[in-house]
Protein backbone atom coordinates (compact mmCIF):
# COMPACT_ATOMS: atom_id res chain seq x y z
CA UNK A 1 0.00 0.00 0.00
CA UNK A 2 2.95 2.38 0.64
CA UNK A 3 4.40 1.69 -2.47
CA UNK A 4 1.74 3.00 -4.56
CA UNK A 5 0.96 6.13 -1.66
CA UNK A 6 4.78 7.24 -2.51
CA UNK A 7 4.59 6.89 -5.95
CA UNK A 8 1.65 9.20 -6.62
CA UNK A 9 2.90 11.47 -3.46
CA UNK A 10 4.80 14.73 -5.15
CA UNK A 11 7.90 15.49 -2.31
CA UNK A 12 6.92 19.06 -1.68
CA UNK A 13 3.41 17.83 -0.64
CA UNK A 14 2.29 18.70 2.99
CA UNK A 15 0.74 15.86 5.64
CA UNK A 16 -2.81 17.15 4.58
CA UNK A 17 -2.46 16.20 1.14
CA UNK A 18 -0.39 13.53 1.52
CA UNK A 19 -3.65 11.79 2.80
CA UNK A 20 -5.94 12.71 0.43
CA UNK A 21 -3.51 11.26 -2.18
CA UNK A 22 -3.99 8.29 -0.09
CA UNK A 23 -7.48 7.80 -0.80
CA UNK A 24 -6.58 7.97 -4.45
CA UNK A 25 -3.64 5.79 -3.78
CA UNK A 26 -6.20 2.75 -2.42
CA UNK A 27 -8.16 2.41 -5.61
CA UNK A 28 -4.99 2.61 -8.22
CA UNK A 29 -3.55 -0.51 -5.40
CA UNK A 30 -6.70 -2.31 -6.00
CA UNK A 31 -6.58 -2.04 -10.12
CA UNK A 32 -2.74 -2.36 -10.16
CA UNK A 33 -2.92 -5.55 -8.56
CA UNK A 34 -5.84 -7.26 -9.67
CA UNK A 35 -4.44 -6.54 -13.53
CA UNK A 36 -0.76 -8.04 -12.24
CA UNK A 37 -2.21 -11.14 -11.26
CA UNK A 38 -4.41 -11.25 -14.95
CA UNK A 39 -1.43 -10.34 -16.64
CA UNK A 40 1.44 -12.50 -15.15
CA UNK A 41 -0.66 -15.39 -15.95
CA UNK A 42 0.23 -14.55 -19.72
CA UNK A 43 3.59 -15.39 -20.77
CA UNK A 44 5.31 -12.34 -22.64
CA UNK A 45 2.19 -10.31 -21.50
CA UNK A 46 2.40 -7.53 -24.04
CA UNK A 47 2.09 -4.32 -22.09
CA UNK A 48 4.30 -5.04 -19.61
CA UNK A 49 6.02 -1.68 -17.53
CA UNK A 50 2.51 -0.02 -17.12
CA UNK A 51 1.11 0.48 -14.33
CA UNK A 52 -2.66 1.78 -14.10
CA UNK A 53 -3.67 4.31 -12.54
CA UNK A 54 -7.37 5.45 -11.41
CA UNK A 55 -8.95 7.87 -9.05
CA UNK A 56 -12.49 5.98 -8.73
CA UNK A 57 -13.44 2.69 -7.33
CA UNK A 58 -14.85 1.23 -10.63
CA UNK A 59 -13.59 2.21 -14.15
CA UNK A 60 -15.72 3.63 -16.58
CA UNK A 61 -17.23 0.81 -18.88
CA UNK A 62 -17.74 1.64 -22.80
CA UNK A 63 -20.59 0.58 -24.69
CA UNK A 64 -20.23 1.60 -27.95
CA UNK A 65 -23.54 2.24 -29.12
CA UNK A 66 -24.52 4.64 -26.16
CA UNK A 67 -20.73 6.84 -25.85
CA UNK A 68 -20.64 9.87 -26.42
CA UNK A 69 -17.48 12.74 -27.58
CA UNK A 70 -18.73 16.66 -26.46
CA UNK A 71 -16.63 19.02 -27.84
CA UNK A 72 -18.08 22.50 -26.39
CA UNK A 73 -17.40 25.47 -24.63
CA UNK A 74 -16.12 28.58 -26.10
CA UNK A 75 -16.37 27.25 -29.42
CA UNK A 76 -18.81 28.11 -32.59
CA UNK A 77 -19.65 24.85 -33.80
CA UNK A 78 -20.34 22.31 -30.46
CA UNK A 79 -20.10 18.59 -31.62
CA UNK A 80 -21.44 15.66 -30.45
CA UNK A 81 -19.21 12.76 -32.10
CA UNK A 82 -20.55 8.64 -31.56
CA UNK A 83 -17.94 6.43 -31.61
CA UNK A 84 -17.92 5.72 -35.39
CA UNK A 85 -18.17 9.03 -35.75
CA UNK A 86 -15.10 9.33 -34.24
CA UNK A 87 -13.26 6.42 -35.91
CA UNK A 88 -14.31 8.04 -39.36
CA UNK A 89 -12.15 10.56 -38.67
CA UNK A 90 -8.90 11.31 -40.59
CA UNK A 91 -6.53 9.39 -37.99
CA UNK A 92 -2.58 9.22 -37.60
CA UNK A 93 -0.48 6.74 -35.69
CA UNK A 94 2.68 7.61 -34.24
CA UNK A 95 5.24 5.54 -32.03
CA UNK A 96 6.42 7.33 -28.57
CA UNK A 97 7.57 6.39 -25.41
CA UNK A 98 5.46 7.25 -22.25
CA UNK A 99 6.66 8.82 -19.39
CA UNK A 100 5.06 8.78 -15.61
CA UNK A 101 6.65 11.64 -13.30
CA UNK A 102 6.95 8.62 -10.79
CA UNK A 103 9.32 7.14 -12.50
CA UNK A 104 8.60 4.41 -14.70
CA UNK A 105 8.66 4.57 -18.90
CA UNK A 106 7.10 2.52 -21.36
CA UNK A 107 8.96 2.67 -24.44
CA UNK A 108 7.70 2.14 -28.09
CA UNK A 109 4.30 2.99 -26.98
CA UNK A 110 1.97 2.48 -31.08
CA UNK A 111 -0.51 4.77 -30.92
CA UNK A 112 -3.46 5.54 -33.45
CA UNK A 113 -6.18 8.46 -33.60
CA UNK A 114 -7.34 12.07 -33.92
CA UNK A 115 -5.10 14.82 -34.13
CA UNK A 116 -6.87 17.41 -31.27
CA UNK A 117 -5.45 19.94 -33.35
CA UNK A 118 -7.98 18.54 -36.24
CA UNK A 119 -10.85 18.17 -33.83
CA UNK A 120 -10.42 21.61 -32.66
CA UNK A 121 -10.15 23.04 -35.96
CA UNK A 122 -13.82 21.33 -36.46
CA UNK A 123 -15.48 23.31 -33.46
CA UNK A 124 -13.20 26.76 -34.24
CA UNK A 125 -12.70 27.39 -31.10
CA UNK A 126 -13.72 31.56 -29.98
CA UNK A 127 -10.05 33.47 -29.49
CA UNK A 128 -11.25 34.02 -26.54
CA UNK A 129 -10.36 30.19 -25.42
CA UNK A 130 -6.57 29.89 -24.30
CA UNK A 131 -7.24 26.53 -22.29
CA UNK A 132 -8.56 23.30 -23.52
CA UNK A 133 -10.11 21.27 -20.49
CA UNK A 134 -10.58 17.26 -21.08
CA UNK A 135 -13.10 15.44 -18.38
CA UNK A 136 -12.69 11.76 -17.83
CA UNK A 137 -15.72 10.07 -16.85
CA UNK A 138 -14.04 8.68 -14.23
CA UNK A 139 -15.26 10.94 -11.92
CA UNK A 140 -13.44 13.71 -10.48
CA UNK A 141 -10.02 13.20 -13.21
CA UNK A 142 -10.17 16.74 -15.39
CA UNK A 143 -6.95 18.35 -16.67
CA UNK A 144 -6.34 20.93 -19.50
CA UNK A 145 -3.72 22.21 -21.44
CA UNK A 146 -3.19 26.01 -23.13
CA UNK A 147 -4.49 26.16 -26.65
CA UNK A 148 -0.64 26.03 -27.75
CA UNK A 149 -0.16 23.04 -25.94
CA UNK A 150 -2.99 21.42 -27.18
CA UNK A 151 -2.41 22.11 -30.86
CA UNK A 152 1.01 20.41 -31.01
CA UNK A 153 1.22 17.93 -33.66
CA UNK A 154 1.56 14.72 -31.73
CA UNK A 155 -1.33 15.35 -29.09
CA UNK A 156 -3.65 12.64 -30.17
CA UNK A 157 -7.22 11.28 -28.95
CA UNK A 158 -6.16 8.01 -29.08
CA UNK A 159 -8.32 5.47 -29.68
CA UNK A 160 -5.96 2.54 -30.42
CA UNK A 161 -2.79 1.14 -28.41
CA UNK A 162 -0.04 -1.28 -29.66
CA UNK A 163 -2.75 -2.07 -33.07
CA UNK A 164 -5.64 -3.03 -30.62
CA UNK A 165 -8.47 -1.00 -29.53
CA UNK A 166 -7.60 0.13 -26.62
CA UNK A 167 -7.98 -1.79 -23.49
CA UNK A 168 -10.56 -0.57 -20.84
CA UNK A 169 -7.59 0.06 -17.85
CA UNK A 170 -6.00 2.39 -20.43
CA UNK A 171 -9.07 4.58 -20.71
CA UNK A 172 -11.22 3.09 -23.33
CA UNK A 173 -12.23 3.82 -25.73
CA UNK A 174 -10.64 7.45 -26.22
CA UNK A 175 -7.55 8.90 -23.93
CA UNK A 176 -5.74 11.88 -24.92
CA UNK A 177 -2.04 11.07 -25.73
CA UNK A 178 0.66 14.59 -25.46
CA UNK A 179 3.75 12.40 -25.18
CA UNK A 180 5.96 15.62 -24.64
CA UNK A 181 4.24 15.67 -21.09
CA UNK A 182 4.33 13.29 -17.90
CA UNK A 183 1.63 10.62 -18.00
CA UNK A 184 -1.23 12.49 -15.53
CA UNK A 185 -1.90 15.31 -18.77
CA UNK A 186 -3.03 11.89 -20.60
CA UNK A 187 -6.13 11.61 -19.18
CA UNK A 188 -7.96 8.59 -19.63
CA UNK A 189 -11.47 7.72 -20.31
CA UNK A 190 -11.93 11.16 -22.41
CA UNK A 191 -15.47 11.89 -22.50
CA UNK A 192 -15.71 15.66 -22.38
CA UNK A 193 -13.64 18.31 -24.26
CA UNK A 194 -14.16 22.16 -23.47
CA UNK A 195 -12.88 25.31 -24.73
CA UNK A 196 -12.38 27.57 -21.99
CA UNK A 197 -10.68 31.01 -20.98
CA UNK A 198 -7.76 29.57 -19.64
CA UNK A 199 -5.91 26.16 -18.52
CA UNK A 200 -6.72 25.45 -14.89
CA UNK A 201 -4.77 23.19 -12.17
CA UNK A 202 -5.75 19.55 -13.21
CA UNK A 203 -6.27 16.52 -10.61
CA UNK A 204 -2.84 15.83 -9.74
CA UNK A 205 -2.12 19.47 -10.22
CA UNK A 206 -4.13 19.98 -7.58
CA UNK A 207 -2.40 17.56 -5.15
CA UNK A 208 1.28 19.52 -5.94
CA UNK A 209 2.59 18.39 -9.15
CA UNK A 210 3.68 21.33 -12.21
CA UNK A 211 1.11 22.05 -14.20
CA UNK A 212 3.52 22.33 -17.59
CA UNK A 213 4.19 18.63 -17.16
CA UNK A 214 6.84 18.76 -20.08
CA UNK A 215 8.95 15.32 -19.60
CA UNK A 216 12.33 16.31 -18.29
CA UNK A 217 11.24 19.86 -16.70
CA UNK A 218 8.44 18.75 -13.94
CA UNK A 219 8.43 19.07 -9.94
CA UNK A 220 8.22 15.10 -10.03
CA UNK A 221 11.61 13.43 -9.73
N1 LIG B 1 -8.91 9.17 -15.78
C1 LIG B 1 -7.63 9.02 -15.40
N2 LIG B 1 -6.65 9.31 -16.25
C2 LIG B 1 -5.34 9.15 -15.88
C3 LIG B 1 -5.01 8.74 -14.56
C4 LIG B 1 -6.07 8.44 -13.69
O1 LIG B 1 -5.89 8.05 -12.52
N3 LIG B 1 -7.38 8.58 -14.14
N4 LIG B 1 -3.71 8.67 -14.17
C5 LIG B 1 -2.71 9.40 -14.99
C6 LIG B 1 -1.34 9.01 -14.69
S1 LIG B 1 -0.62 9.69 -13.31
C7 LIG B 1 -0.62 8.22 -15.52
S2 LIG B 1 1.03 7.91 -15.29
C8 LIG B 1 -1.24 7.56 -16.67
C9 LIG B 1 -1.09 6.06 -16.54
O2 LIG B 1 -1.61 5.43 -17.66
P1 LIG B 1 -2.10 3.93 -17.57
O3 LIG B 1 -3.03 3.83 -16.40
O4 LIG B 1 -2.71 3.67 -18.89
O5 LIG B 1 -0.86 3.10 -17.30
O6 LIG B 1 -2.64 7.87 -16.79
C10 LIG B 1 -2.99 9.20 -16.47
N5 LIG B 1 -4.38 9.42 -16.78
MO1 LIG C 1 1.64 9.26 -13.47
Amino acid sequence: MEKVVSEQAPKRLGRGLFLVTVAGGLSSLWWGKSLTKAVSAIPFAPGGGWRIYTVAPTMPTFEPATWRLDVGGLVQKPMTLTYDELRAMPATSQIRDFHCVTGWTVSNVHWKGVRLSELLDRVQPHSSALGVQFTSAEVPYVDSLTIFQAKLHDVLLAYEMNGKPLPREHGAPVRLVIPEMYGYKNVKWVSRIDLVERAEDGYWENLGYDRDAYVGHSNGL
